[in-house]
């Protein structure tokens, strides 16, 4: 399995609500390394870019209020396979979809709060660590 990173963020309902604890802990039982992390407050700059493959969708100014409710924390994970292991235990986009004791199916409000991003590629995870964090090293 090959030794990864990706781009993990926790969205804001997770800050506002005291879950960051219980998700970093999913995070770290799975032995995934938090390398770097920040909270911060996002603008709609960023969030456009994050999203550019939603900005056409009906629903992004809800997507977009959302995300710009309250600062994310986002963090740099690794770990063996990490890219798609961060996937399956945060869940399908929709909770109703996501299987049981994922992250989202405990977690998420409904499928615009859901409370967690992971990168879905080794290409978006460089792209998304180098936007939020100014460099990939
Ligand atoms: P994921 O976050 O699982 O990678 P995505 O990249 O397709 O999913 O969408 C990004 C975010 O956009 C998602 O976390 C929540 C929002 N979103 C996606 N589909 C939606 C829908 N049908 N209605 C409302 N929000 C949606
Ligand atoms: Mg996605």
């Amino acid at each position: 399995m090959p030794e990864q990173k990706t781009f993990i963020m926790l969205k804001p309902d997770v800050l506002k609500r005291g879950l960051m604890g219980a998700i970093i802990s999913r995070i770290e039982d799975q032995n995934y390394f938090i390398e770097r992390a920040q909270v911060m407050e996002l603008d709609k700059q960023m969030v456009a870019h994050h999203y550019a493959h939603l900005l056409n969708e009906d629903f992004y100014p809800e997507l977009e209020s959302y995300m710009l409710s309250g600062p994310v924390f986002a963090m740099v994970v690794t770990g063996d396979n990490v890219i798609d292991g961060m996937r399956k235990i945060i869940g399908a986009t929709d909770p109703r979809d996501a299987a049981p004791h994922t992250i989202r199916a405990d977690f998420a409000r409904n499928v615009t709060e859901n409370a967690i991003h992971g990168s879905d590629t080794e290409e978006n995870a460089a792209i998304e660590i180098t936007r939020f964090f100014n460099s990939y090293e």
